[in-house]
């Protein structure tokens, strides 16, 4: 697939159709959740705020129905469930638990922001156990799973699709809500960057509910330990740029070694590639994640030039047109070889 390809002709009756479809999804959402009375709600594994405040919003605000909520996250392959630190003040309630403590066959089940099944990692098999399931996801190479499909790969965010689960449930925001909401608006839109009218729209709606910006992004993105400093320092010292990588576009990438990894807490792992996207000369960024013996973790972002969901696909992951990931096995040189090899098939 070249880059042209993903400027794509939409007719009017098309989008038309798709809009009058996703309507007709959300309002089927709305109606399940509206006569549950236990439903779980998942992010995908490591989750970041867009995962997280998609849960936390929809379970807070069925918490206030009534219903027995329960929101959590799968363990990746590796183990991993720690909670990121930044995003437990939008907890209000204490609905977050440990997946061992999911009921195993909940009546309702809620997957937000996972690409594809796999990404419920150690939970995925609620979804065979679940009596009806809904997605809620805006990624771009979702296949499509569970009973009630509320997807939408032209919304920013899955925040904005909870909107408007919650808006057919006739919730109202409030602060509470509103910075589940904004959390995952301003972090999945690069600090609004990629966020058309509607998410502006959302995220004028959620100041106007009580919604303090500054304080709760500063926590969220702004936020390290001075540790990192240093250690941010050697990644960057580290990174390698490759002109003539995706068909000529270019590359920059690192790596973060395992015992890295451990040492930090995601918001600080993660935050790295959105420095590797500053280089001027690549229009792809990657970080190598090391999360096992051999086993790496994928970050990519792009500048609109090549498909990275289509190149993560090729990985086996799944994602965006400017940011995917993967996980794939074998040592760095391999992987990395990998993703060359991705870029170049999807660049042509
Ligand atoms: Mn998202």
């Amino acid at each position: 697939m070249t880059a042209t390809t993903t400027t794509r002709v939409v007719s009017p009756v098309g989008q038309g159709i798709r809009a009058a479809a996703l309507e007709a999804s959300v309002a089927g959402a709305a109606n399940v959740l509206r006569d549950a009375r236990e439903v779980v709600l998942l992010a995908h594994v490591q989750p970041d705020a867009d995962a997280l405040g998609s849960a936390l919003a929809l379970g807070i605000a069925l918490h206030r129905r009534g219903v027995r909520v329960t929101v959590s996250f799968g363990a990746t392959s590796g183990g991993d469930e720690r909670v990121p630190e930044s995003l437990r003040s939008l907890d209000e309630y204490g609905l977050l638990v440990p997946a061992a403590e999911v009921p195993a066959a909940p009546e309702v089940l809620v997957a937000c922001d996972t690409a594809d099944i796999g990404r419920l990692g150690s939970l995925a098999g609620l979804l065979d156990t679940a009596g009806t399931s809904i997605l809620v996801d805006h990624h771009a190479s979702n296949p499509g799973f569970g009973t009630v499909r509320v997807l939408d790969p032209t919304a920013e965010a899955t925040v904005m699709l909870v909107r408007r689960v919650l808006a057919a449930l006739g919730e109202p925001l409030d602060a509470v809500v509103g910075r589940c909401l904004y959390a995952g608006l301003a972090t999945d839109t690069v600090g609004f960057r990629t966020a058309g009218p509607g998410a502006h729209r959302l995220a004028a709606e959620l100041v106007e509910a009580g919604v303090e910006v500054e304080p709760l992004i500063r926590r969220i993105v702004d936020t390290h330990p001075f540790t990192w400093l240093q250690a941010l320092a050697g990644l960057l010292a580290d990174a390698r740029l490759e002109p003539d990588a995706a068909g000529g576009r270019g590359l920059v990438h690192t790596s973060v070694p395992a015992a890295v990894v451990s040492a930090f807490g995601q918001e600080e792992v993660e935050s790295v590639v959105g420095h590797l996207r500053t280089a001027a000369e690549a229009d792809v960024a990657a970080v190598f994640k090391q999360v096992g013996p051999r086993r790496w973790a994928l970050s990519l972002r792009g500048k609109g030039t090549v498909d990275l969901s289509a190149v993560a696909v090729a990985l086996g992951g799944g994602g965006h047109h400017d940011a995917a990931g993967a996980v794939r096995d074998g040592d760095l040189t391999e992987v990395r070889a990998a993703l060359r090899a991705a870029l170049t098939a999807v660049t042509g």
